[in-house]
Parts: C-alpha cells; structure tokens; sequence
C-alpha cells in the first residue's frame, strides 16, 4: 500500500505525522491513507530534542504503537539509521517485525542534528551511506520501502551535490528518493526536481515552504508530501492555551467547550468494541 502511494509518478499522496497511537488514530478518521512517523515529533513527544537522545528502541515502540492503532500504512523516519550500516539493518529488521511499511534513512552523521535548526549539519560519505542503503534493502528487501533522503540542500553544499547523491542512492537500490530543503520557498526544492527527471519517485517536506500550493507539486510530478510536525505543533499550540487558561482562570469551566469531549476520545480509541467483547467474552457477575 505505501509503496503503491510512495513510488507512483501519477498520483500525489499524503503522508500525515503520528507520534503516538491518538495522534495516529485522529489522522486516519481524517481521512489520510498513510503516516509519517516524524523524529521530530516522537522525540519532542517524550521530551526530547531531535538529536538522537531519543534511542533506537524508543523509536520502535513509538512505532509499534502508531501501527497498533490503524490500519494504515506507515513510513517512518529512521534518521541516520543510528550508527553505520549494521544499525541501519538492524533499524530496519526491527520496524518491519513491528509493522512499519517503510523507512526513510537520510545522510547525515550520528548523531544527527533537525535540519530545520542550526548550520551544522555534516553529510555522510557518499559511499559508507551507500553502503547503509544497500545493508537494508539485502535485509528487509521488498518488505520495507526505502527512501533516501538527501540532506545537501539543508547542509548548503547546492543542487549538484544533491543530484550526485541521489543518483548513488538510486543505484544502492532505493525505492524513492526525500529532498529537503528548508527555505522559504519551494525554488531550490523544484530545481532538483527538474534536474532529477523522475529517476527514483520524490519525497517533498514542505514545511518551511508551507505557503506553496499543492497544484505545484502535481505539475512537477513529485510523488508524495509529507506533513512531517503539524500534529504534534498543534497539540503544542492547544496544551498551552488550555494551560495558560486554567492558570489565570484557576478553574476549567470556560474551557470545556474548546477542548474534545471525553466521547470523542472514547469512540477514537474504541470503548465500544471493548463493551461488545466483555458481553461476549466475560463470566457473568457471580451472583452471590
Ligand atoms: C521529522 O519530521 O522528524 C523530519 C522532518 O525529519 S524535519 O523535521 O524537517 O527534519
Ligand atoms: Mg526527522
């Protein structure tokens, strides 16, 4: 399913950010048809920075509890892949096993840095990354969906280093191929996109781009946007107004309006099946 959504050339697809099973849950009733399972917002979710601190097992039970919670697809953000190639391929090993249909590696240095904070963002060697790329595929092979994500735009080295890493990516056998940029407009991002020709399916991030329509990326046949933070930053907006309120109002009552009703997250997380499983499951009361 995410390979159909992921590799295709004809169609654009979203992909949505989850970093836990509600946040998952909310993007499938919205009507997504896949899942980002976004570094960023995982490691913001357990109070830590997207510098690594999280670990490669928190990451999978983050994951394994985003795959329990829908039926949908879901790609996730594997970062550097956690050290050199044998980490990637155990990385990879481990998520399939937990259900994720895919994974994104990009080419940067353990530990890793967000590319949308500061300006020290050192590539991977081209050939060790490679390699890292090649260890996943002769891993997990058509089980997982490998996109290789290219961090030169984000690390200022331009668009020929970008297209000279992507195609070493393409022949080290990815599926599909993330360019992020980080400027204000989608410029630089379109630029690779036209010089690149469709080699390998493309992965967009636009979220310092955000003001840029969608009709531009189906004009430019990119495959597959993904909304890597917006969830996890609007809870963060939400928990601090709501927050901030109860604080100076020393009380809830104004508030209860504007945030979701206890029913919500009872039909989000299915009371009801459980209630239907008890009657069919469960002794009856002892009646003395
Ligand atoms: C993420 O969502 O963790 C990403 C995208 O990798 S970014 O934060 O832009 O690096
Ligand atoms: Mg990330």
């Amino acid at each position: 399913m995410l390979r159909a959504q992921v590799c295709s050339n004809g169609e654009l697809s979203f992909l949505m950010e989850a970093h836990d099973g509600l946040s998952a849950r909310i993007a499938e009733r919205s009507g997504f048809k896949g899942l980002w399972a976004s570094g960023l917002s995982i490691a913001s979710s357990l109070g830590y920075r997207d510098a690594n601190e999280a670990s490669w097992t928190q990451l999978v039970e983050s994951v394994e509890r985003i795959v329990d919670s829908t039926a949908l697809p879901v790609l996730v953000d594997g970062d550097g892949g956690f050290g050199n190639f044998n980490n990637a391929r155990l990385l990879a090993r481990k998520l399939r096993q937990r259900g994720a249909a895919g994974l994104s590696l990009e080419d940067s240095c353990f530990p890793k840095m967000n590319s949308l904070i500061g300006e020290r963002h050192p590539l991977a060697d081209i050939d060790e990354f490679s390699g890292r790329l090649r260890a996943v595929k002769d891993t997990v092979a058509e089980n997982l969906v490998l996109v290789a994500r290219i961090e030169a735009l984000i690390a200022g080295h331009g668009l020929n280093e970008a297209i000279f890493r992507a195609h070493a990516y393409a022949d080290a056998g990815a599926d599909a191929i993330l360019i992020h940029s980080r400027k204000s407009t989608a410029d630089e991002m379109l630029s690779f996109v036209g010089e690149w020709r469709n080699r390998l399916p493309v992965v967009i991030v636009p979220t310092t781009y955000y003001r840029t329509p969608v009709s531009a990326y189906r004009d430019a046949r990119i495959s597959t946007v993904v909304w890597a933070n917006h969830a996890m930053r609007a809870a963060a907006a939400a928990m601090r107004r709501i927050c901030d309120s109860i604080v100076a109002q020393e009380g809830v009552a104004s508030i209860e309006s504007h945030i979701a009703p206890l029913s919500e997250i009872f039909e989000l997380l299915r009371y009801d099946e459980l209630a239907l499983a008890e009657k069919r499951y469960l002794q009856p009361a002892n009646p003395w």
